[in-house]
């Protein structure tokens, strides 16, 4: 994997336009294009779209624009890797052949120099959540998606924009919030006992880095109020906020 590695995550492209649609996605095709100006990898961990179900023949055109800027970063150099979250789960060729280098349907690992990554998208590590982890495993099952198949692209879709408006990107409460910074912070120690120097998360939209038993954990944020990313530029990791106006 070539460095820098980017790491963004929860940026949930929406399938419907507006105003704010409209800044959210020039300011992340600036730093899209900064990436492009240093190569290296772009990895994204998951919920990159608010919704995307790929049919044998079909794709969402909502998100055009970037499959462009994704096609441009391409052809400069730059790597793209997708680990699949609970919001952009159902792909299929066009996704993992043509628009990434590659797609993990699950949490993955890998070394850079000499450095061990531990790769989550982050959703269903909550010790509570069993329901989650049930709903998890029914709508990610061969089954479920060869149904969800037969309804009409454009109903499907319309359920799907009723689901994620129902389900606003509300900022969670604080006590929330602290449960899951002990809890993931519980995980990624397991991981760095293990002998993993970085783990990296998405799904809480936090942005917060931590020092945990000799590694770092970045759960990072998402791309509405205070987008952020986390750079390893060989060496290290860090995390860093971007200006949505500038
Ligand atoms: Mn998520």
């Amino acid at each position: 994997m070539k460095t820098p590695l980017y790491f963004i995550s929860d940026i949930h492209l929406k399938l419907r336009t507006s105003s704010e649609e409209k800044s959210r996605r020039e300011s992340l095709f600036r730093l899209l294009d900064q990436i492009r100006k240093t190569g290296g990898t772009c990895f994204f961990v998951g919920d990159l779209f608010d919704f995307y179900f790929e049919y044998p023949h079909l794709i969402p055109k909502a998100y055009t624009d970037f499959y462009q800027k994704a096609a441009e970063m391409k052809k400069d150099g730059v790597e793209l890797h997708m680990l699949l979250g609970n919001h952009d789960y159902w792909v299929q060729e066009f996704l993992t052949d043509e628009l990434m280098d590659h797609v993990y349907f699950n949490d993955t690992t890998f070394e850079v120099n000499g450095k061990k990554f531990y790769i989550s998208h982050g959703d269903g590590l909550l010790s509570w959540d069993h329901g989650y982890r049930l709903l998890k495993k029914v709508i990610r099952s061969p089954l479920f998606i060869w149904l969800f198949r037969w309804i009409h692209p454009t109903i499907a879709y319309k359920i799907a924009n009723a689901i994620s408006r129902s389900g606003r990107h509300d900022t969670h409460s604080e006590n929330f919030n602290e449960d899951v910074r002990i809890e993931i912070q519980d995980v990624a120690k397991k991981h760095f006992d293990h002998g993993f120097d970085f783990m990296i998360c998405g799904h809480y939209h936090l942005g917060e880095m931590f020092d945990v038993n000799g590694g770092k954990l970045a759960i990072l944020g998402d791309w509405f109020n205070l987008p952020s990313y986390a750079v390893f530029d060989g060496i290290n990791l860090k995390l860093h906020f971007w200006e949505h106006n500038a």
